[in-house]
């Protein structure tokens, strides 16, 4: 073998080299960017060639582990990457995949019958990415071994033992001159990790962390499939019926599994799937999964009289009142549309969804009346409180209250009409308001004080919280509207900023804002609108000179480096201690202040948070507040 292809230099082998090349030149254009979220799409990249063996039925188990050294090991136990000689390119099928473009694993025989669509950029893209790739093959009861670097091959392959039995264990060293870190993010991993083991029922993840002192490590594996994912979802909440109703059936090569659960709060959280990827822009499984509830319960609530002859149908949002669920299919072809590609397009699957969906769920309904009464109740409720909901909101808009022609009292604006420049601050209290408006550069920076507490909006229906004087007056000041009048277009500033004192009331204010934020005006959050400010903790002078500390920490370093002797320190408590002049100076200042923006890592993660936060159960909020009692200045949600 090393015969063969030593020396030779071919065409092949130059496509190859500038393939990789181009790999190496514009990582972004293949794996999104090199910062963190690139360097884990390696470890995914690698996952999903498993993941797609195991959909075509081959591979029960597969272990990703964080090494010592900072490589990552992927191994799965399918059927191997084929080693033979590929006919065309005149190397072994596994070098194939591993050093040309988007050669997946559908080359040769009958290939998958379903194939992890999206970003599957494949193995190559790792590999040209990898300072050093070392890849272990077993299959016809040997064992094989090749080494890469830089996607070049270092070795030829070669039969290194016999095997007793099948699959693929790919170890890579994420290129340092390329990627910003390559720090593995555990949790991260673990969050992906997990989706896939609920998506593929049965299948056996593994992840291992090797890097601390004491390892860490997770085992996800899910009988119920997506029905645990709900189950998992719904966890600290109460729901009905007891199990997630699940429906699991295939027609015409098209795969389908749905599971759904009611809960007594008033979110709704759908997340689609095809092929294992989220699909967070909906698509034709997703409409066709509402279509089909809507005329269903309806089709109940008359049969039932929850709903009488002479009351309208129930509108789809009533229904879906309180509902997680979680909608996946695997298909032959997936096309994905839409602004970021996650938006399933296929014409067929809308069809065969509704239809296995209203003769699978209408026969549970049918077997369970009690169920299917309670969710028709269910959503009667929120029918009415939309209705008072919209009678409000068309008496405020009356008034206008909610228009941006009538802008709050207590709003001092900007001058500026240019939302781009502009900024909001959102401040706890008259008295820290009073401050910032005097403090503040009148000309782009706006302040909207808030008075006490704004409404807890996990615990109400709409038509409670449009009520709430302080909401009123946010939505008002921020433009957008909410709901479905909600337009980002509107926005009045493009920096809103939540300050709050550094105290419990403090934080508790801010996380009722960042609530209502995400459950109503979530686009602001993930377009990276919303900030919160970093007011100093303490002011040390000596000598007449001023310093403002940010940290606790920073407290004792400061008390030793000027020494104690006629130095004095000032605890700021609340915002309201300080005067205009320090609060522009430590807080307002574009200069010379910090923000922190808010980010969304996970929508699973932020509605898991959320529920925990602002939900009814108070056992999960006092675990994960004593868990995370110690990062809250890391607080992204
Ligand atoms: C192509 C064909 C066959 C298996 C694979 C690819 C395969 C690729 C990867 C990547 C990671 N793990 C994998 N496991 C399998 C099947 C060839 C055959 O035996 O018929």
């Amino acid at each position: 073998m090393q015969e063969k292809t030593a020396g030779v230099y071919d065409e092949h082998q130059i496509q190859v080299l500038e393939g990789l090349e181009a790999v190496r030149k514009r990582p972004s254009m293949y794996i999104g960017s090199t910062e963190s979220r690139g360097l884990h799409h390696l470890v995914f990249e690698v996952v999903d060639n498993s993941i797609d063996e195991a959909m075509a039925g081959y591979c029960h188990h597969i272990e990703v582990t964080l090494n010592k050294d900072l490589s990552v090991t992927v191994s799965d136990d399918g059927r191997g990457i084929p080693v033979g000689e590929h006919p065309q390119q005149k190397k072994s099928a596994l070098e194939v995949v591993l050093t040309i473009l988007h050669a997946g694993g559908k080359f040769g025989g009958e290939g998958y019958k379903v194939a992890g669509g999206l970003h599957g950029v494949g193995l190559s893209v790792v590999n040209a990415l990898s300072k050093r790739l070392e890849v272990e093959v077993e299959r016809e009861g040997r064992r094989f071994r090749q080494s890469y670097a830089c996607g070049v091959p270092l070795t030829e392959l070669k039969e290194v033992g016999p095997s007793k039995r099948t699959g693929t264990k790919v170890t890579f060293w994420p290129d340092d001159t390329i990627f910003d870190s390559v720090d593995f993010d555990y949790n991260l991993l673990a969050q992906r990790l997990r989706e896939l083991a609920f998506l593929n029922k049965g299948l056996k993840i593994v992840l291992r962390d090797r890097r601390p002192a004491e390892e860490k490590k997770d085992v996800f594996k899910f009988d119920g499939g997506i029905s645990s994912f709900v189950a998992y979802l719904n966890k600290n909440k109460d729901t009905f019926p007891a199990k997630p109703i699940y429906i699991e059936k295939e027609k015409d090569n098209c795969w389908v599994e749905i599971a759904l659960q009611y809960h007594t709060a008033y979110n709704e959280a759908i997340y689609s799937y095809a092929n294992n990827i989220r699909t967070q822009e909906g698509g034709t499984h997703e409409l066709a999964f509402k279509n089909a509830l809507t005329r269903l319960i309806n089709e109940h609530a008359r049969r039932l009289n929850v709903l009488k002859d002479n009351q309208e149908n129930l509108q789809g949002e009533d229904i879906r009142e309180g509902l997680t669920a979680v909608i996946s299919v695997k298909i032959l072809n997936p096309q994905f549309e839409g602004q970021t590609k996650t938006r399933l397009g296929n014409a067929e699957v809308r069809g065969i969804v509704e239809g296995i969906l209203t003769g699978e769920l209408g026969h549970y309904l049918e077997q369970n009346p009690a169920v299917a009464k309670k969710i028709c109740e269910k959503a009667v409720q929120a029918s009415r409180a939309r209705d008072a909901a919209r009678r409000a909101r068309e008496l405020t808009r009356r008034k206008n209250a909610l228009e941006v022609s009538n802008l709050p009292g207590k709003l001092a604006d900007c001058a500026s009409k240019d939302a781009r420049e502009s900024e909001i601050f959102i401040v706890e209290g008259d008295s820290a308001g009073g401050s910032a408006k005097q403090g503040r550069d009148r000309h782009f920076q706006a302040v909207l004080p808030l008075r006490g507490k704004i409404l807890n909006v996990e615990k109400a229906r709409l038509d409670k919280i449009l009520a709430n004087e302080e909401i009123r007056a946010l939505i008002t000041a921020l433009g957008t509207g909410i709901g479905d009048d909600f337009d980002v277009a509107k926005l009045r500033y493009h920096k809103v900023i939540i300050m709050t004192d550094a105290d419990v009331d403090g934080s508790h204010i801010r996380t009722l804002l960042l609530t209502f934020l995400y459950r109503y005006m979530e686009p602001l959050i993930s377009l990276g609108y919303i900030y919160i400010a970093q007011p100093p903790l303490y002011k040390v002078t000596k000598n007449k000179k001023e310093y403002y500390l940010y940290r606790e920490e920073d407290l004792e370093k400061y008390m030793q480096k000027l020494g104690r002797q006629g130095t004095t320190v000032q605890r700021f408590k609340g915002l309201g201690e300080m005067n205009p002049e320090q609060l522009w100076e430590t807080t307002l200042n574009r200069e010379s202040r910090t923000i922190l923006q808010v980010k969304m890592a996970d929508a699973i993660r932020a509605n898991e948070i959320f529920t925990v936060l602002m939900g009814d159960k108070v056992e999960p909020r006092r675990n994960f507040i004593e868990q995370h009692a110690r990062e809250v200045r890391n607080l992204d949600i």
